[in-house]
């Protein structure tokens, strides 16, 4: 073979072989959406450019206020929305019009489509009532999980409540009548026990199973192709801990963990610490399983400390290659005189800080988002 040819049919090869890795690098839902697709693959890109910022109801409502068109307390401090919106589907399953907290579900729809078409991710969590008992996610009984199996007394009422799941995510459509692409937090803080699918309240397998059974119903019974699975556990001591009850490479897109700040600032050094060394080995089972890394749900309630944002947060997260971090929601102060806020909103302790963390490396706020065309 002449030199010339040799080139060419090794360059050809190499084009096959590039082909061949970007059609094997499809999300757990091969038929996903194009959008879907490109964002799965976006965000894998964006890990290490860059840390997208998301917050839990961040468009509905605030500290002090309620569904103000336009309105978000992260805009109020930083000028700029967030880059990830997260949102929560507990008692659709129930047929209710608003959500555990308060959220109608068609507002939820118009919040979801107005981030998106600001060029930001949307991520949902359910907390879904028990279906055995029919109490809420929080009180576990025995058997709950195995009740809702195939063959389980409860799966035909189970399958009724992911058909509205199902109805729910096809109704998000975009502007060109696009499906909407969601990260979906199923079982989310399935190593701590408080949900009905905790770990002492199932076994690792019926665990599994479930979660096979949910994906596989979704997507291929009903399906559903504008969904990225998310796999997330509570804190964790080891990277045998965390993928005890992982449902397989097969099943999930995007793995991550919930980490809170107990309300001390005496803990910061701790909590950089324990948030820092995690990321570490989420980071490591990530690479090695090809899966997103992310920063699922955070917070330190109140944030007391004046400089938390940049003195605690961003030393912890800063050197790591996470998609994205989620702060959980701002609902604001309680009849009670309790409170639960987990970012500034205008005057509050931590807003110039918060403000300047905003600017710096490596922060992604909604412009800078919008930038990276996320969907194409
Ligand atoms: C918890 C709290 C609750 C809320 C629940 C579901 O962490 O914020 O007030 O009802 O999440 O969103």
């Amino acid at each position: 073979m002449i030199m010339k040819e040799f080139w060419a049919i090794s360059f050809v090869l190499f084009l096959v072989s590039l082909n061949a890795i970007a059609q094997i690098d499809l999300p757990a839902d091969k038929k996903a959406t194009r959008e879907t697709i490109n964002l799965y693959h976006n965000l894998k890109k964006l890990a290490g450019r860059g840390i997208l910022f998301g917050h839990q109801d961040d468009l509905a409502y605030g500290v002090g206020w309620k569904y103000i068109p336009g309105k978000s307390d992260i805009k109020e401090v930083t000028g700029d929305y967030p880059a990830v919106y997260g949102w929560e589907l507990g008692r659709i399953e129930i047929d209710h019009l608003e959500n555990i907290d308060s959220v109608p579900f068609n507002k939820m729809k118009e919040f979801i489509r107005e981030g998106y078409e600001r060029g930001g991710v949307i991520t949902i969590s359910w907390h879904a009532n028990n279906p055995l008992t029919g109490n809420t996610a929080w009180q576990p009984a025995p058997g709950t999980v195995a009740s809702i199996l195939p063959g389980g007394e409860k799966n035909d009422l189970y399958k009724s409540w992911l058909d509205r799941i199902a109805n729910f995510m096809q109704s998000l459509k975009g502007a060109n009548g696009e499906q909407i692409p969601v990260i979906f937090r199923l079982f989310h803080e399935l190593n701590g026990s408080w949900f009905w699918w905790g770990r002492k309240n199932c076994t690792a397998d019926e665990l599994k199973q479930l979660w096979h059974f949910t994906v596989a119903y979704l997507r291929d019974e009903k399906n559903v192709h504008n969904l990225l699975y998310a796999y997330n556990t509570d804190r964790f001591t080891s990277a045998d801990d965390y993928l005890e009850r992982y449902p397989g490479d097969d099943w999930v897109d995007i793995a991550g963990f919930d980490i809170y700040q107990a309300h001390n600032v005496a803990k910061n050094e701790s909590f950089i610490q324990d948030l820092d060394q995690s990321l570490t080995t989420l980071e490591k089972m990530t690479s090695e399983r090809n899966k997103i890394p992310a920063l699922t749900e955070f917070g330190y309630n109140g944030v007391p400390d004046s400089s938390w944002w940049t003195s605690v947060f961003l030393p912890a997260i800063r050197s790591h290659k996470i998609a994205y971090v989620l702060a959980w929601r701002n609902a604001g102060f309680k009849a009670s005189g309790q409170y639960e806020y987990y970012v500034p909103f205008k005057g509050q302790a931590s807003a110039a800080d918060f403000s300047k963390f905003h600017d710096l490396s490596p922060m992604i706020f909604q412009k800078k988002a919008s930038e990276f065309a996320l969907y194409k």
